[in-house]
């Protein structure tokens, strides 16, 4: 599988011997704010020696449908504290060891959205800095579910159905997911004239695309796109199942008759989600259509079926991968063993 390569390629300002050399003239024509050199000249981070910060180039890593004007290409990137982290999860990078993010200092101090933005300032490597006590601004996930930070991810596959090409790079905005199924007890609090089996209480609930829906809406939150399902399910490095690339049947639960999380070894994806690969199958908002690009004809396509995804009983392995994709009417759940798992947005606070 090919997976995203982030190549780390830093800007060297040498911001001081930049204005030895140069001039107070042409130092005033950087692009690099004044009060990130103070910061590199003195106080607590002095011994960082950041002369180095994520510009607007490498910035667009994690967010590829950004423009900006290519002049501005090498100006430090304007971000808030969880685009940095974000930033920092993607490039397999750590805030308070390899990176800090440092608060641009309102012109107006009573303007809020400018007192959330600021620069991701790289410490060079060997610097003796000790930022250990910093942590990075991670959203914190509402009960149940994990957190899955925005950046680009490797959707489908070369080596799958025809349907699952071309393998392709996709984005998808940061999200929470639950960490599991929507289990029988849940859905049936929401909707009491739900019902299922005796003992199955911790089972998935086995609904339709559109009663699926439905909690997702009553709960406040919505069914995972087949981006973000993906994205949740393989993390970025384009592996072939929740936990890596080759199967283990002990990874999957039986079926769906077997409570959440009770495979043996109960693996978690990339960002913390189990069952991603077998109990049920999981619905999501979008409908069976062909990745753009691709060339393999299929009458499905259309309006007419929502995609389905993470296949079910333990014993096939092809429909455990996270590029599979299979299908049903909204209005049924075949002979499928169908459930679903929500994601939730982020609060305006957390972007
Ligand atoms: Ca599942």
């Amino acid at each position: 599988m090919c997976g995203i390569r982030v190549s780390w390629v830093s800007i060297a300002l040498a911001l001081m011997s930049c204005s030895v050399a140069r001039g107070a003239e042409t130092e005033a024509e950087s692009p690099w704010p004044d009060f990130v050199k103070e910061t590199v000249k003195s106080g607590d981070r002095e011994a960082a020696n950041a002369d180095l910060i994520v510009t607007n180039e490498e910035f667009r890593k994690l967010r590829p449908l950004t423009n900006f004007d290519p002049k501005d290409a090498d100006v430090p990137a304007l971000m808030t504290e969880r685009e940095a982290a974000d930033y920092a999860t993607f490039a397999g990078k750590k805030i308070g060891k390899d990176l800090f993010w440092q608060r641009k200092p309102p012109n107006d101090p009573t303007d809020r959205t400018v007192a959330r933005y600021g620069y991701l300032v790289i410490v060079t490597p060997g610097a003796p800095i000790d930022l250990s006590n910093e942590k990075p601004a991670i959203p914190t996930p509402p009960p149940g579910m994990v957190y899955v930070p925005e950046g680009p991810f490797t959707m489908g596959s070369r080596v799958g159905d025809p349907d699952e090409t071309p393998e392709h790079t996709a984005f998808a905005e940061p999200f929470f997911i639950d960490k599991s199924e929507v289990g029988n007890a849940e859905f049936k609090e929401v909707f009491p004239e739900f019902t299922f089996q005796p003992g199955r209480e911790g089972c998935p609930a086995i609904v339709t695309w559109e009663q699926a829906a439905a909690y997702a809406q009553k709960v406040g939150k919505r069914l995972p796109t087949e981006a973000e399902w993906e994205k949740a399910a393989r993390g970025t490095d384009g592996r072939m199942y929740p936990w890596g690339n080759s199967y283990d049947p002990t990874f999957v639960s039986w079926d769906e008759s077997y409570p959440r999380g009770s495979s043996p070894a109960c693996p978690e994806s990339p960002y913390g989600c189990i069952d991603m690969a077998g109990g049920a199958w999981e619905w999501t908002a979008d409908w069976y259509k062909p990745y753009e690009g691709n060339e393999a004809p299929c009458s499905a396509y259309g309006e007419t079926y929502k995609v389905i995804r993470g296949g079910d009983s333990f014993n096939d392995m092809a429909l455990m991968r996270t590029t599979q994709r299979y299908y049903l009417p909204p209005n049924t759940t075949g002979h499928l063993h169908v459930g679903f798992r929500c994601v939730k947005d982020l609060e305006e606070a957390d972007r």
